[in-house]
């Protein structure tokens, strides 16, 4: 079907936005064989950091009391204090509203309890059924850390892969942060590894890396880094990267995907709520980029500020694939913009969004948020083509699109 005008595209768009389906590359989510790991239902929802922290600005309550309370009476505070007591118009808040409408519950009883009782009558399969099908999700992946021993005892089971919607990612926090401290850990399991990063330690450890590779079937390797990141640099963890991570995500022909920016534990009493954001130096990357043509590397960066010298060089390097609006970043107003901005400088060659749900729930508000702001975004690019004479077809639009929500991530991490 044709499209000449601007009524067309504003009809056909948000359909064909709507109608693709998503992959989502960074979540904290899992999979039902991970049990009590993939959050989900009202109290997960309530109790999400976000929403902590932000519950934390009105309430006098002492964090160590609001954190020994249960859950459910967590979530009891929050409702009552981000929701009742004051409108619920920050980001995160407004999610939740979208989550509830979306499951069909009635937002004008404001009633927790019968929140409850829709969560308390469907099992955790349905469940995953009905948000996939709501936020038309194809798949998400997981986050994945070896070092987690209840994810291990998962994937020692062979269970880890069981549900082909979660696929698996492998994270190197632990090991690139805490290399000293899993020392003892990785003899245990037989690698010959000791804190000299000599030969025999370096190649054990990516004989750990390889495994875990395989193990899980990691469509990337990924960690988070601070501000201060840097590369090439004389640390472990520096070394770790350049001797163990490169080469081995080189001979995978797997990305390695760098969160950067994250300014850990800033105020360590609000737990997972704790961590801020620093500016970020690109530098590392374009030496990455640079020094290792043969590797692939996904970057997001977590401040405001490094976006546009990311995109930037993002257009030097095609072995870098900029994606997502991180965390603090993912607002509605900073999306419009990075998104904007990414589309004039790369076209269609980035990836514009992941969600970072930690609880299935998230799903349906972080994808129908972004959704309805790239359709904002193409909007406005697509009246610029017409506005010039060209014309468009409603199948390059959802092939176009399907580039950003699918296929630009499923191309790039491609073996
Ligand atoms: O490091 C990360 O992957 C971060 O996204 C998370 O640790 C963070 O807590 C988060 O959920 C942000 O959205
Ligand atoms: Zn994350």
């Amino acid at each position: 079907m044709r499209i000449t005008t601007k009524e067309e595209l504003q009809t056909i768009l948000p359909q064909v936005i709507d109608n693709t389906p998503i992959v989502d590359l960074h979540t904290h989510l899992y999979g039902k064989s991970f049990g009590k790991l993939l959050l989900w239902g009202i109290d997960d929802l309530l109790t999400y950091h976000y929403l902590t922290a932000e519950y934390f600005r009105y309430s006098d309550l002492p964090y160590q009391d609001f954190f020994a309370l249960p859950k459910q009476k967590q979530a009891d505070e929050i409702w009552n204090t981000l929701f009742l007591q004051r409108s619920p118009i920050s980001e995160a808040q407004r999610g939740v509203l979208t989550v509830l409408r979306t499951l069909g519950l009635d937002l004008t009883s404001r009633n927790l309890d019968e929140y409850r009782e829709f969560f308390a009558q469907i099992t955790i399969e349905d469940f995953i059924d009905q948000v996939f099908t709501a936020a038309n999700i194809e798949s998400v992946v997981m986050t994945n850390d070896p070092f987690d021993q209840l994810e291990q005892q998962v994937w020692n089971k062979g269970m880890g892969n069981q549900d082909p919607r979660f696929k698996a990612s492998l994270r190197l926090d632990v090991l690139l942060e805490n290399y000293l401290q899993v020392i003892p850990v990785l003899q245990k399991w037989g690698y010959r590894v000791t804190k000299h990063l000599d030969e025999t330690t370096l190649r054990e450890i990516r004989r750990f890396l390889e495994h875990w590779i395989d193990k899980i079937n990691a469509l990337y390797v990924g960690a988070s880094f601070p501000p201060s990141f840097s590369l090439p640099e004389d640390s472990i963890r520096g070394r770790l990267i350049e001797e163990c991570v490169i080469p081995v995500c080189r001979t995978k022909n797997i990305p390695f995907a760098l969160m950067i920016g994250v300014k850990r534990q800033v105020n360590s009493h609000l737990n997972l709520a704790a961590d801020s954001v620093g500016k970020t130096d690109i530098r590392p990357v374009e030496y990455m980029c640079r020094a290792y043509p043969d590797n692939k590397f996904m970057v997001t960066t977590l401040d405001r500020g490094s976006q546009h010298e990311l995109a930037v060089t993002a257009r030097k390097f095609p072995n870098l694939m900029v994606f997502g609006c991180w965390w603090f970043l993912n607002n509605p107003s900073l999306i419009q913009e990075i998104t904007l901005m990414r589309t004039e400088l790369l076209g269609w060659a980035y990836i514009p969004q992941h969600s970072d749900a930690r609880v299935l729930d998230q799903l349906i508000y972080k994808w129908e948020h972004s959704r309805q702001i790239l359709t904002a975004v193409l909007t406005s690019k697509y009246g610029d083509l017409l506005d010039a004479g060209w014309s468009l077809e409603r199948s390059v639009i959802e092939r176009d699109v399907r580039q950003l929500l699918r296929d630009n991530f499923l191309h790039f991490v491609q073996r």
